[in-house]
């Protein structure tokens, strides 16, 4: 039983809070741990969404524990980095989407997770920020690189120099979020957002997924070459013989994901 993670499964959406009201659920140790458990044990066939959001009125994620953190030494803040980064990376390579809705601070660690997200919807008083090298560190939750590509160099670099954080409606304007809803909407917005992708095909959406993720960073040819695999594939699927037929006879379809 997690002690930091609250589970709620709705139907084929999932959603995990993360609970750390002492500290704006700042992220420790033994919560990456737990994070990294509960997407050992999430049934990614019947779970067909995942929302991860933070507990409370106040805050996403405040980022790392920094109580945790100030006794490392170079080694362990390695490791730390490390375990951070690989539990972010199994979220973004997860076979299903993940929606950070996010209720408030995401700062530094909280940052980085909404970021290894596939999609960030927020709260009007959420606020971003990577506020690291105010504390002698720089973002080790593999910020730099994914808020680079996700807001370009020349934002990305003011936001980790300054170290400021920024509101939601600069958030959306630098295209961190999708979208900004009342804090009282976030989570209806977030679930009517997850079951809609819920409804798709669910081998279909995964490759949709695995195709943006892997064709980022391919040479145009072989990043076209990817899509035409995985589009291929898709018509060895029962989904695409039951989408289409759905269709063609004026039905809504219902996917098995097989
Ligand atoms: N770690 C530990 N405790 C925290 C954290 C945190 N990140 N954030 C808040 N808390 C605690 C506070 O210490 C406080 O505890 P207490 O009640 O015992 O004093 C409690 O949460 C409530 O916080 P505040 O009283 O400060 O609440 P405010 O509303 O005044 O301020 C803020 C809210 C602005 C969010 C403020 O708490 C703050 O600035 N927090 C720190 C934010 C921050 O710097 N985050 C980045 C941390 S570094 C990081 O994430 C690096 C990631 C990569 C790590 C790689 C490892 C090697």
């Amino acid at each position: 039983m997690a002690e930091f993670l609250k589970i709620e499964q709705r139907g084929a959406v999932c959603i995990c809070t993360i609970s750390a009201p002492k500290t704006l659920n700042a992220l420790n140790s033994t919560i990456l741990g737990e994070l990294n458990d509960f997407l050992d044990t999430l049934d990614t066939h019947t779970t067909r969404c995942l929302i991860l959001t933070g507990d409370g009125e106040k805050s996403f994620v405040a980022g790392a524990d920094i109580s945790e953190m100030a006794h490392l030494n170079e080694e362990e803040g390695f490791a730390f980095g490390q375990r951070g980064a690989d539990v972010f990376r199994r979220i973004e390579t997860l076979p299903i989407p993940v929606i950070a809705a996010v209720n408030g601070f995401a700062l530094g660690g909280g940052c980085e997770l909404a970021m290894a997200c596939d999609i960030r919807l927020c709260s009007d008083n959420a606020r971003f920020g990577q506020p690291e090298v105010g504390l002698g560190i720089i973002p080790g939750f593999s910020g730099t690189w994914r808020l680079a590509r996700m807001v370009g160099m020349g934002m990305a670099k003011q936001l980790i120099f300054s170290g400021k954080p920024i509101r939601a409606d600069e958030a959306l304007r630098i295209g961190l979020v999708n979208a900004v809803y009342s804090q009282a909407d976030l989570m209806n917005e977030a679930i009517a957002l997850a079951d809609s992708i819920a409804a798709n095909a669910p081998l279909a959406v995964a490759a949709a997924k695995e195709c943006i993720n892997e064709e980022y960073d391919l040479p145009a040819d072989e990043a076209i070459r990817y899509e035409n695999e995985l589009f291929g594939e898709c018509f060895a699927t029962e989904d695409q013989k039951n989408g289409m037929k759905a269709f063609l006879n004026k039905e809504k379809a219902v996917f098995e994901g097989k």
